[in-house]
């Protein structure tokens, strides 16, 4: 155990800078060990601030400091491997330093680092301090202009903003100079150097401004960023449109890289991408890669204004960028592929992550009061349950209110860092509503309980709704208070036709109940019969809903709500009752035969998207399931959930060779969403058939492997092959690989398929597969691939009796956070959840988070989430 326990960072401590920069000239002279960054800043004291100057600085060799030109002896300043303090400073004055750093040394993949031969940063959060010292927070703006040096095989010098000036130097080296016009925090800064193509591209803007795009990309792989870019120009089109924000500089540049933590980041006008969620071809990318592809893009280039131009004061208002800016990508999905399809994804992955998060030891609010880490705190909380409260936020004070409360936030907030205070103090302003109960929702951890009950009185014409709320303790916050929750509502009658009613004298077809109390009671009148109340519609708030609902109405909502998110929902809630009750011995054979029935004729719809008829055959993931199950028991979820599967397989068996039959491939491939949807049916269809124990489903699913014309049918095969194991999925795997074996991003599929497996051999194939020599334990995703795929995709598998899962979890997380904490850190959450666990599993969890735990030299990162998953903070 490590005896230095770092401390917490809190809010409440928060206190403006000291000293400010204005302008700053960065020369980096690049080479891979022995980089040299010189740094001359204008620093001026903030207001009477009377503190000494206290610059971050990590892992920087200092060769000089000096202050309006004079170099400052060793007394007259400290370095300590954190910081560079100067005690004695005039107020407003020139710096200048000059440190060398190795970024080829850079295993941790933040700050200045070395990918595939290239230089490239990654400064979010608090990269920066490790390429010079620098005040490392984010409401430090100041003006970059950036000299690059390299020699000149390092062939591409970008940085952010506009290019200056480029030319020529002696002994083979060349420089560029770049200026970004807009004041940044340094978390922004990037810069890349290095061989690599790029694609071209031009864009006019709204106001008639011409705006060079390019993407760089690794050598020969240009056209496969032509879907990127065109995502992009989409991107910049539709938040012109609905937000009415133009880009800003002359040139947009998207640079991908394969070694990175994360996704992609928004560095101003140089965003740069995780390889995996950029580059895309028919062939080599499935259809979920096209569409995470699309909506990243979009992510990113929004955060130019949310994020860029307006950014966050201190780390604990992430989610005023985060939270923003998915919910300004979810809204760009949903204009592009379907507003009902998109909705059910986005609440599928918020379910799959956020509510298990909010459930767990690592809940915290959206906007956290304290941390030890940072970088632990790139949440589902923070971005999806983030995003989901700007949605609520829309819905209670309407569209129009909405769009005027961001242009207020941007015309009071351009050009600064702020809070979410700030943001929402815009739409109390705009909409002249208080909003004060609304900020709950920022400060309170948890995922409400709602509970309805409606009593409907045929003398009267009357339906009376009392909705409850609560919302369980987590970590750190015993008592939970009210929240205003907006709960859409309509009403069926026993047909599932629409039935309209009124409400206070209004007439209706569909209604929001704003709950505001622990308990609210609303009366609809002139309901003419018993109705089918169909609640949440859209998912109109991140709760969890519980009704007296009998299964009959479920199956009216399943048949023919048109809101078909609640379509889906009563799906996909019919099934969750009939795996818990198999799962906990209850197994109910008419119940199931029935559903059966029910998503036979939900198929047969001729008006329904393909699209959305794939995600009606999806049962709810073994994850979800578990959330559902106290204590959880991974492996009687497996089964019962099969047993559903295979029932569905035997009873649709006609219908499911028909749609695989008939939805076959065609024409030309088109990545959109009508050509998605039909490959998404078709192999939601063989997964389904899959379970289905008859021998000529292996067949059919090989051939289907054989015959895929694209990514997306491949894997789909595959993957049905997998489940179904035997010598024909053994054979397509060594020709997939020996087909792909060049191809980065398509064995990281490979290595995935695998560690999904639910054969009981599956775990001894992952613990081997980590001796494959394509393993590459030090790339975040080709790790990602096999680690974390297996832990949180593989419940069965990874919860195995004798805990060897676990402790195969454990040594990748120790591994890892040998030189690369952040990437270790985001493996330790499927462990996490022991207390949801069955005693004896629960018990084995624990035992590996405290080995962890008591391991020598474990980074910060790791030590808060496994002490914080152990309840010891
Ligand atoms: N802002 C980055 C995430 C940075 C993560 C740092 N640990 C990507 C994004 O959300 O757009
Ligand atoms: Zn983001």
């Amino acid at each position: 155990m490590r005896t230095d326990t770092p401390q917490a960072i809190r809010l409440a401590d928060y206190r403006p800078p000291a000293f400010l920069i204005d302008e700053v000239h960065l020369t980096f002279d690049l080479k891979p060990n022995t980089t040299r960054v010189r740094a001359k800043l204008q620093v001026r004291r903030n207001g009477d601030h009377a503190e000494p100057l206290k610059f971050n600085g990590e892992r920087l060799k200092a060769i000089s400091v000096a202050i309006d030109g004079r170099v400052l002896a060793d007394d007259e300043r400290t370095i300590d491997g954190e910081f560079l303090t100067i005690p004695d400073t005039p107020d407003a004055f020139t710096l200048e330093t000059e440190v060398e750093i190795d970024p080829e040394a850079n295993k941790a993949l933040d700050g200045l680092y070395m990918s595939a031969g290239r230089f490239c940063t990654q400064c979010e959060a608090e990269g920066f301090r490790k390429i010079t010292f620098w005040p490392d927070r984010p409401d430090v703006l100041s003006r970059f202009t950036v000299r690059i040096e390299a020699d000149k095989a390092f062939h591409r010098l970008l940085a952010n903003g506009n290019l200056m000036q480029s030319g020529p130097l002696p002994n083979g080296r060349h420089f560029a100079v770049w200026n970004d016009p807009f004041p940044k925090p340094c978390y922004l800064f990037a810069l890349v150097a290095g061989e690599l193509d790029v694609l071209e591209d031009k864009l006019v803007t709204m106001t008639g401004r011409p705006v060079d795009l390019r993407i760089y990309v690794d050598p020969g792989m240009a056209p496969r960023a032509a879907y990127a870019m065109d995502a992009l120009k989409r991107s910049m089109k539709w938040d012109e449109d609905t937000f009415g924000l133009e880009y800003d500089l002359d040139l947009f540049m998207i640079v991908a890289v394969r070694d990175f933590n994360f996704g992609a980041m928004e560095n101003k006008g140089l965003n740069i991408f995780n390889s995996s969620l950029l580059l895309a071809d028919p062939a080599t990318a499935t259809d979920m890669d096209f569409e995470r592809i699309e909506s990243v893009v979009a992510h990113e280039y929004f955060h130019n204004w949310t994020g860029d131009r307006v950014t966050c004061r201190d780390w604990f208002q992430l989610c005023l960028k985060e939270g923003l800016t998915v919910f300004r990508d979810q809204s760009f999905s949903a204009d592009q592929r379907g507003h009902a399809v998109q909705r059910i994804k986005d609440v599928k992955a918020l379910r799959a992550r956020q509510f298990a998060e909010d459930q767990g030891p690592l809940a915290h609010p959206v906007r956290p009061s304290s941390y030890m880490k940072i970088d632990n705190f790139y949440t589902a909380t923070i971005y999806e349950k983030g995003a989901e409260v700007i949605r609520m936020l829309k819905t209670l004070i309407g569209p129009e209110a909405f769009r005027r409360g961001m242009d207020l936030y941007f015309e009071r907030w351009d050009g600064h860092a702020t809070t979410v205070e700030e943001f929402i103090r815009c739409f109390a302003d705009v909409s002249g509503q208080d909003l004060t109960a609304f900020f709950a929702w920022y400060e309170q951890a948890g995922t409400p309980q709602v509970t309805l009950k409606s009593t409907y009185d045929a003398e009267r014409r009357e339906l009376e709704l009392e909705i409850v709320q609560e919302t369980a303790p987590t970590p750190g916050q015993p008592t939970k208070g009210v929240l205003p929750i907006p709960v859409t509502i309509g009403l069926l009658d026993g047909d599932g036709r629409t039935q309209a009613f009124e409400r206070d004298g209004q007439a209706a077809d569909e209604t929001v109940v704003v709950l505001e109390g622990p308990r609210t009671k609303v009366t609809l009148t002139g309901v003419d019969e018993r109705p089918v109340v169909s609640a949440l519609r859209g998912f109109s708030a991140p709760v969890k809903l519980t009704s007296n609902a009998e299964a009959r109405d479920r199956y009216i909502l399943l048949a023919g709500d048109p809101d078909l998110f609640n379509r889906w929902e009563a799906g996909q809630e019919l099934a969750r009752a009939l795996i818990l009750a198999r799962a906990t011995g209850m197994a109910d054979e008419v119940g199931e035969e029935r559903y059966a029935e029910a998503v036979g004729r939900a198929l047969g719809d001729q008006a329904a998207d393909p699209a959305f008829k794939a995600l009606l055959l999806i049962l709810p993931s073994e994850p979800d399931l578990a959330l559902a199950m106290a204590p959880a028991d991974p492996a009687a979820i497996h089964e019962a959930r099969e047993a559903l599967r295979k029932r569905l397989a035997l009873h649709l068996a006609d219908e499911l060779k028909r749609l695989h039959l008939g939805l076959q491939e065609m024409g030309e491939f088109s990545p959109d969403a009508a050509g998605a949807g039909r490959r998404a049916l078709r192999n939601a269809a063989l997964d389904l058939m899959a379970a289905n124990p008859r021998s000529e489903v292996g067949e059919l699913a090989f051939s289907h492997y054989e015959a895929a014309a694209n990514m997306t049918d491949a894997i789909g095969g595959l993957a049905a092959l997998a489940l179904i194991g035997g010598q024909r999925y053994e054979s397509a795997l060594s020709d997939f690989y020996e087909r792909w074996k060049d191809e980065p991003l398509v064995i990281d599929k490979w290595f995935a398929v695998q560690a999904r497996d639910p054969d009981e051999g599956a775990l001894g194939r992952v613990l081997g597969l980590t001796a494959h020599p394509a393993f590459e334990a030090k790339n975040p995703n080709r790790l990602r691939a096999l680690v974390s795929t297996f832990a949180s995709f593989n419940p069965v598998r990874f919860h195995d009796p004798s805990g060897a899962g676990y402790r195969f979890l454990a040594d990748q997380i120790l591994a890892t956070d040998g030189f690369n904490p952040m990437t270790a850190a985001r493996l330790v959450e499927p462990l996490g959840g022991w207390r949801r666990y069955k005693p004896e599993l629960g018990k084995l969890m624990k035992a590996e988070l405290e080995r962890i735990l008591a391991s020598p030299g474990l980074s910060k990162n790791v030590f808060e989430l496994v002490s914080r998953s152990l309840g010891e903070d």
